[in-house]
């Protein structure tokens, strides 16, 4: 009975921390599956298409990350449970991440760098944080610890959901109906939504000219730390140069690295950092990879699992 790490750039990083976690667990290294008979469970991270299937008796899939989106692309993905990473470490990680990039814009950083970069002393306007409305599209797991963490940095708070949804201090949307009056109602846009069929290319510059302008900022403000393939980069550029954008912190990319070619790199009003913002730690992925494990081999509910479905 065997585990296969596959996929991930880190397979001998998860490999060490599952072996010094559980010592006695016979760890797998793709692409050195040995017997595909043995291996029962998968440890994945955008696993190359088809390779899950060649594994007869695979019993259930966890994935390296909270998304799945590198999972469900798979055509010939086994009909097997597929369990997400949902993790204390991962969702604090999320949380700075979204907390430091609405200070940065609200707090005009960017601008105030350039002004520090040509020896200029001016005062720039600034609304009170009560003043500006976070939204947050994709108000589940870590949707829900940003908001709980920006309550107390005096934000107003909005979410926006596929199901409706009741969430203390934070103004609840939910589907197709709620979603103009959840952007009417935002000036700074959160996006920690899944990619699925129906997420794909939701952030354009219809969607954008929707945000509300804020009181004694430029514009709205987008930061998408969900997936590249929620947005378009070339809509979100257009945004930001007619000025129906003020500013952007994008972490995720419709192709990943991002090609050195994209305009994005150079624009002075976006802050572009490499998917890093909730990277999945190798101790705690073997801490959950184990104890998944563990229920499963005692017929125990699997939290966090995926409904193929839905996508999500
Ligand atoms: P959850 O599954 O807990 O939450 C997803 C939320 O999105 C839910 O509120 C869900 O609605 C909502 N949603 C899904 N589809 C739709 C839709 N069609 N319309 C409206 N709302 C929708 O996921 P997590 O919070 O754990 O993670 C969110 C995403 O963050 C991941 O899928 C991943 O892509 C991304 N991520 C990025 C990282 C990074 O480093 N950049 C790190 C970790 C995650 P409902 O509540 O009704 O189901
Ligand atoms: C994730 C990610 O989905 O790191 O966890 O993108």
């Amino acid at each position: 009975m065997a585990t296969l790490i596959i996929g991930t750039d880190r397979v001998a990083t998860f490999a060490t921390a599952c072996r010094e976690f559980d010592p006695g667990h016979d760890i797998r290294q793709w692409p050195d599956v040995g017997r595909a008979e043995d291996i029962r469970y998968a440890l994945a991270w955008g696993p190359p298409a088809g390779e899950l299937a060649k594994l007869p008796n695979l019993e259930l899939i966890v994935s390296v990350g909270a998304g799945v989106d590198h999972l469900m692309k798979d055509p010939l993905l086994p009909h097997v449970p597929v369990a997400r990473f949902v993790d204390a470490d991962l969702t604090g990680r999320m949380v700075s991440y979204v907390a430091a990039n609405v200070l940065f814009h609200h707090r005009r950083m960017n601008e105030l760098r350039a002004q520090q970069a040509a020896a200029v002393w001016k005062y720039l306007p600034e609304p009170a944080a009560h003043e500006l409305t976070v939204g947050i599209m994709g108000l589940g797991v870590l949707g829900q610890a940003c908001a709980q963490a920006l309550l107390p940095l005096g934000y107003s708070l909005a979410g926006w959901s596929r199901t409706p949804k009741g969430v203390p201090d934070v103004a609840c949307f939910a589907g197709a109906i709620g979603l103009d009056a959840f952007l009417g109602a935002t000036d700074i846009l959160v996006v920690l939504l899944p990619l699925t069929p129906d997420t794909r290319g939701i952030i354009d510059r219809k969607l954008l000219a929707k945000l509300r302008r804020p009181k004694l900022l430029p514009g709205p403000v987008l930061i998408n730390a969900g997936r590249g393939g929620l947005q378009s980069e070339q809509d979100i550029v257009a945004s930001l140069d007619a000025g129906e954008l003020y500013a952007a912190s994008l972490d995720v990319f419709t192709t990943e690295p991002l090609p050195p070619s994209s305009p994005v790199w150079g624009h002075e009003r976006i802050l572009l950092t490499p998917h890093i913002a909730a990277e999945s730690d190798p101790r705690a992925i073997a801490r959950y990879l184990i104890a998944q494990i563990g229920r499963k081999q005692c017929g125990e509910p699997l939290p966090n699992l995926v409904d193929r479905q839905r996508g999500y």
